[in-house]
Formats: structure tokens, C-alpha cells, sequence
């Protein structure tokens, strides 16, 4: 079938809207009508050419909310009609890492999703019969994409796609990290550096574990207004001290913070993410993703006297399993996504989301077919 993309042709490149072929779903796959996206700095990333794993030409777009439109073989678990979020962390609830019962990253199809490809190792995309590669398992930035029946988590249908579709990553991540990840709880102190969507939603997790305060750290002033309205107590931006924003934030806070996210990608932010964080107990975040052949450095010191430097993906959720419950917590009024929607426009005007991102000017642009 034929099917409305905007298809990153190399990197640095505007994307392109063409329209692409998409073959039907295989054993195991699901076509899917994606109605809404939104964008992401990852996406933004990927099309930079920073990413190791960027591949072209591809569709990028991982931040969807559509409905089943056919099933593969052996596919059971939905059915056309279905709404449903794709996921870029599957979860197929077999493998070692499903079973473990300590994460949320699951390998059965992560190997040929970093390759751009469907779990059978081709593609189902192509472009004047030249292939188009897969991005994330997702795709979501073309109208029909084909996904892992183990990539898609159903949901209810009350739920407007244009809005729960950031729960298929920014939303989601920021304060999964903050219940899953760091597991803030009453009272703790906690300090959010980059205050985008995943930083803003680290605000309302830490808000939802009744944070004592929460540092909002940004080089750009115009975002602390939405975080202040979002519950942040205290802004800070880095360029109005001259001195390491780490010794800034350990003198506010009596020695520094109970936890620290990195909602970036910039290696040197994270040191000061750790740097911050209070001797014996403090835990540092890692959210951003940080180019190739970036590295993070700190003194062995602030880990010997107890600091605690962890990652964090899709904010440690399990899609299939609790993404449905985030999106009833959305219906019944604990997750707001409304604030994160500063702008809304057809794909074919997705470019401008991108100079959005860029100029500072946006939290998420969501994208309509
Ligand atoms: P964004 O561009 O909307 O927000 C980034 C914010 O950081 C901006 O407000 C910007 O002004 C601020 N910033 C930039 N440099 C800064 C500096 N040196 N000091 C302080 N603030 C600075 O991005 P986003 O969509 O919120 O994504 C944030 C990061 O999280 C990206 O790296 C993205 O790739 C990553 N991400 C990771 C996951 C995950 O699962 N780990 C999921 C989604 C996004
Ligand atoms: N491809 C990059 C890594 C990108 C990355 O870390 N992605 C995050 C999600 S960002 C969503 O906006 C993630 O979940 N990572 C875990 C995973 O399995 O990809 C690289 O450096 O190679
Ligand atoms: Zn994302």
C-alpha cells in the first residue's frame, strides 16, 4: 500500500514527504495507522547523524499513538481496531531480561530493530522500489508503519491519541524515571537538569512522590515558567554563576541532592548531575543520549563516598504490561498531558517541529495525518 512519510534521507537532511510503499504485515507484525505523533529530542538526534545506530534512509518517529489496521500471522494479542502506542522497548515477556523481573529492556527484537529492520532481518518500507529502514521499531513519522506484535502496547480507547501519544515516550520516560529508576519518595530533594519534555515530566513524577523541592536547572530562562506552573520549586540557570553549577546546587541544599536527572545528552551536564547529588546517598539519573564517541568522567571520589550513577530507558516501564495503567492514570486525572502540547501541525509541516525543538521555542510539537 501506499503510505504519507516523512523519510530522513541522510543525516543533516530536512525530511522529505513522499509517499513511500509499505508491504503488509508478516508473522507476527501489525500494520498500523498511526494518527498522531509527537516529536522527540531523539528524533532530532537520530537525524543529526550522531547516533550510532542512525541509519539511512529511514522513518524516523517514536512518540505514536494509532490503530490497528491488519494483523500477520500468529498474531493474537490484537486486532484490527485496536488503539494502540507503538513501543520502542518490546516487551515479549519470555525472554531473559522479560523474566528477570529487574528491567525493562527486552531482547527479542532489540538486535534487528538497531539495524533498522523488522525481527526476519528485511524491511517492509521502500521509496521508488529502493529499501527505507525501520527506526526504533516504530516508525511512527508514516501515516502506516508495521511494528512487532511484542512492540505495541492496547489501549483504552477513550484515550485522545493526539494526546496519549506522548506516553509512547517523553511523558512516560520522565516520570517513569522518577517512580521506577530513582524511586523518589516523600520529602526527598531532587534536581532536574534540561527542562523539555522529559525533563518536565521528571517534575510531575517528582511532584506525584511529593518531592520537598525540585531544582529546575536550564542555559535557556524561558523554560522555567512552565516549570514553576508544573510544581518546580527552585530555577536555576547555569549561566548566570561562574562557578561549577554543582557547587551552586550542594550550597542551596544543605549538601546536595537526594536525586539528580539528566534530561540532556550533554556528558559534562551529567557530571555536574552526579556532582550534586549528597555525599553517602545521593543517586544521579542518566536520561539524555549522548553522541557517539561521548564519554562521562567524574573523580572514582564521588562514587567511593557514595554517589550512585544509574541509566534510565522509557523510564524503566514495562510497555505492554504498564503503559495501559499510564494511560488510565492520564483518563482518571494523575498524569496531565496538556501542558507538554505547545504546538500541533500536519506532517507536512513536521520540519518546523523540528526548528521548534531546535530554537528552544517548543516541549512537544504533536504531528496529525
Ligand atoms: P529538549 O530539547 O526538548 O529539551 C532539552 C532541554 O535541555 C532544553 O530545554 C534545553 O534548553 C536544555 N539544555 C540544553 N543544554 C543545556 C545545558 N548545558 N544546561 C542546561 N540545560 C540545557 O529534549 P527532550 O525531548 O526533553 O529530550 C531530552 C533528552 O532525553 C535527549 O537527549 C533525548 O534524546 C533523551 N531521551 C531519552 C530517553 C530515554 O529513554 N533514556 C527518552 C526520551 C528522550
Ligand atoms: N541508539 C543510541 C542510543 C539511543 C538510546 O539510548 N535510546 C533510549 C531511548 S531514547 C527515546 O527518546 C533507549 O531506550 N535506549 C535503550 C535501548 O535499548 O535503545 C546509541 O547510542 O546507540
Ligand atoms: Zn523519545
Amino acid at each position: 500500500m501506499k503510505s504519507r512519510a516523512a523519510v530522513a534521507f541522510g543525516p543533516g537532511k530536512p525530511l522529505e514527504i513522499v509517499e513511500i510503499d509499505v508491504e503488509p504485515p508478516r508473522k507476527g507484525e501489525v500494520l498500523v495507522r498511526i494518527t498522531h505523533t509527537g516529536v522527540c529530542h531523539t528524533d532530532a538526534f537520530t537525524l543529526s547523524g550522531e547516533d550510532p545506530e542512525g541509519i539511512f534512509p529511514a522513518v524516523l518517529g517514536h512518540e505514536g499513538g494509532g490503530i490497528v489496521e491488519a494483523v500477520g500471522e500468529g498474531v493474537t494479542s490484537v486486532k484490527p481496531g485496536d488503539h494502540v502506542i507503538p513501543l520502542y522497548t518490546a516487551e515479549c515477556g519470555e525472554c531473559k531480561f522479560c523474566r528477570s523481573g529487574k528491567t525493562n529492556l527486552c531482547s527479542a527484537v532489540r538486535t534487528t530493530q538497531g539495524k533498522g529492520l523488522m525481527p526476519d532481518g528485511t524491511t517492509r518500507f521502500s521509496y521508488n522500489g529502493e529499501p527505507i529502514y525501520h527506526y526504533m521499531g516504530t516508525s511512527t513519522f508514516s501515516e502506516y508503519t508495521v511494528v512487532a506484535e511484542v512492540s505495541l502496547a492496547v489501549i483504552n480507547e477513550e484515550a485522545p491519541l493526539e494526546k496519549a501519544c506522548l506516553l509512547g515516550c517523553g511523558v512516560t520516560t520522565g516520570i517513569g524515571a522518577v517512580h521506577n529508576t530513582a524511586k523518589v519518595k516523600e520529602g526527598d530533594t531532587v534536581a532536574i537538569f534540561g527542562l523539555g519534555g522529559i525533563g518536565l515530566a521528571a517534575i510531575q513524577g517528582a511532584v506525584q512522590a511529593k518531592a520537598s523541592r525540585i531544582l529546575a536547572i536550564d542555559t535557556n530562562p524561558d523554560k522555567f515558567e512552565l516549570a514553576r506552573s508544573m510544581g518546580a520549586t527552585d530555577f536555576i540557570n547555569p549561566k548566570d554563576h561562574d562557578r561549577p553549577i554543582q557547587e551552586v546546587i550542594v550550597e542551596m541544599t544543605d549538601g546536595g541532592v537526594d536525586f539528580s536527572f539528566e534530561c540532556i545528552g550533554n556528558v559534562d551536564v551529567m557530571r555536574s548531575a552526579l556532582e550534586c547529588c549528597h555525599k553517602g546517598w545521593g543517586e544521579s539519573i542518566i536520561i539524555g543520549v549522548a553522541g557517539a564517541g561521548k564519554e562521562i568522567s567524574t573523580r572514582p571520589f564521588q562514587l567511593v563516598t557514595g554517589r550512585v550513577w544509574k541509566g534510565s530507558a522509557f523510564g524503566g516501564v514495562k510497555g505492554r504490561s504498564q503503559l495501559p495503567g499510564m494511560v488510565n492514570d492520564y483518563l482518571g486525572g494523575k498524569i496531565d498531558l496538556d501542558p507538554f502540547i505547545t504546538h500541533t501541525m500536519p506532517l507536512e509541516q513536521i520540519n518546523e517541529a523540528f526548528d521548534l525543538m531546535h530554537e528552544g521555542k517548543s516541549i512537544r510539537t504533536v504531528i496529525h495525518y
